[in-house]
């Protein structure tokens, strides 16, 4: 079987970090051993510094344009693409990725309301049809998942943002999941216990599924 891409995408606190431990140890149990694991934006070096400059928020008061902030985390991810998961794949290693492209469909798409449209026609350009195999989108209310946040510590820029953006990123995740097959929504406002059950019966299926 050729490596693959999965990606976890969702809210802050959705369950992503915790959830890439799942599908780790469920592709081990089928004998996959070499998987590396990717954030977005970051996981280069490059791309790490893009990372704290979009979730800083002191510039002298001088606001990050929403057009700015797009260009920020497609500039981490092209990086990211063309550095270590391209790279990856074509030697065999399986790739987990926190978040990728659906993250700016959903957060610059849906949460500033940047034309869906344009986003697309950048991604075509920068990564042409480069996609991930299969995505599992961790669906979570706002209230939830702010409230799991909170608990960690000091909210970065983005956190900061209100309860009304929050539910418009929910909204445009759960939008682009019902028309698109390679997504998969699982309900993660439960426990974790179930939120890795339904990860490990859609990882088995999936994987039945590879020709
Ligand atoms: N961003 C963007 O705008 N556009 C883009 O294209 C991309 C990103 C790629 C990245 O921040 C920011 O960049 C993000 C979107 C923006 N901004 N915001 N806000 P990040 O990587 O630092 O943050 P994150 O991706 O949202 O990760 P996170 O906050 O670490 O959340 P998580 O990985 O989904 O959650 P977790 O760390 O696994 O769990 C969080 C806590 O909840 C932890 O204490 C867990 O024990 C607990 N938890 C997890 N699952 C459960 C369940 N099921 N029940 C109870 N408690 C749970």
């Amino acid at each position: 079987m050729n490596s693959k891409f999965i990606v976890i995408e969702g809210l802050e606190g959705a369950g992503k970090t915790t959830s890439s431990l799942v599908v780790a140890n469920i592709l081990r149990e089928h004998g996959i051993h070499d998987v590396i694991y990717t954030r977005e934006p970051g996981s280069t070096p490059l791309s790490e510094k893009l990372r704290e400059l979009i979730k800083n928020d002191t510039y002298n008061e001088e606001k990050i344009t929403y057009y700015a902030e797009l260009f920020v985390v497609f500039a981490a991810r092209v990086q990211l693409v063309e550095h270590v998961i391209k790279p990856a794949l074509a030697r065999g290693t399986w790739v987990i990725g926190d978040r990728h492209e659906l993250s700016s469909r959903a957060y610059q798409g849906g949460g500033r309301e940047i034309s869906h449209d344009f986003i697309c026609s950048l991604k075509e350009e920068a990564l042409g049809n480069f996609n991930p195999d299969l995505t599992l989108y961790l669906d979570v209310p706002p209230e939830i998942s702010l409230q799991r946040v909170k608990k960690r510590g000091p909210l970065d820029r983005i956190e900061k943002e209100s309860l009304h953006f929050f539910t418009k990123i929910r909204n445009q995740y759960l939008a682009l999941a019902a028309s698109d097959k390679q997504i998969r929504t699982i309900d993660a406002s439960r426990s974790q216990a179930q939120v890795a059950l339904d990860i490990e019966n859609i990882i088995h299926q999936w994987l039945q599924e590879i020709p």
